[in-house]
């Protein structure tokens, strides 16, 4: 029986099932085998909690308010560039608009996404069609830019219209360091229900 127990340990052994030496339960004892499983074991945990983590920031994503359709999730991460009087001025969707001097040095941030709204506006229409018209109209507003000296912190509000691509038609600073854009984007056209219904009754 002794001889059996000893032969099976010898066993465990040689396969790496059990350390050579049992004496203690540290480390320097444990065998090869366990001390692989241990840390295939903490790689599992560690990729486990880190998809724990992108499930969460996934989920908190999908309650933010991403526009009609959802629309504005694929415009995420893309960025729009319009060169106007002294400046270049950048409007990243869903995330901040900048003001960028065209002599370089520091980039101004004129706000960071805050939320969508729905304003109403009354303007003429360019011959070249770049203008909002009139009406209800899609608005991103961007808050807590940078700073203004003797002011408050910079901010945004842009304003969207149906146009065939992305693109800022004007930018005017309607207060100091409170800006308003006016955009043209295909993320806009047809989005109004009414408006589709009264093509459909036409055609
Ligand atoms: C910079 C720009 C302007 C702004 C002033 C305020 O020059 O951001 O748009 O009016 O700062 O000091």
């Amino acid at each position: 029986m002794d001889a059996k127990l000893r032969d099976l340990r010898v066993w465990a052994i040689d396969n790496g099932i059990i350390a050579a030496s049992s004496t203690s339960s540290g480390d320097a004892s444990e065998s090869q085998a366990v001390k692989d499983a241990r840390n295939r074991l903490n790689t599992a945990t560690n990729e486990a909690s880190s998809n724990r983590n992108e499930i969460k920031k996934h989920e908190e994503d999908l309650t933010k308010d991403y526009g009609p359709d959802e629309i504005f999730r694929s415009l995420k991460g893309q960025c729009v560039n319009q060169d106007s009087g002294e400046y270049t001025y950048e409007l990243c969707w869903m995330d901040k608009t900048t003001q960028k001097s065209k002599k370089g040095g520091a980039h101004t941030g004129m706000g960071n996404f805050a939320r969508l709204e729905r304003i109403v506006v009354d303007e003429e229409v360019p011959a070249d069609g770049k203008g909002l018209g009139s009406g209800e109209r899609l608005a991103l507003k961007y808050e807590n830019g940078q700073h203004c000296w003797n002011g408050p912190a910079r901010s945004t509000t842009v304003v969207l219209a149906c146009a065939e691509r992305d693109e800022i038609w004007k930018v005017v600073e309607e207060e100091k360091c409170v800006y308003r854009m006016e955009v043209g984007t295909p993320a806009v056209c047809e989005t109004n229900v009414s408006k589709k219904e009264s093509v459909k009754d036409e055609l």
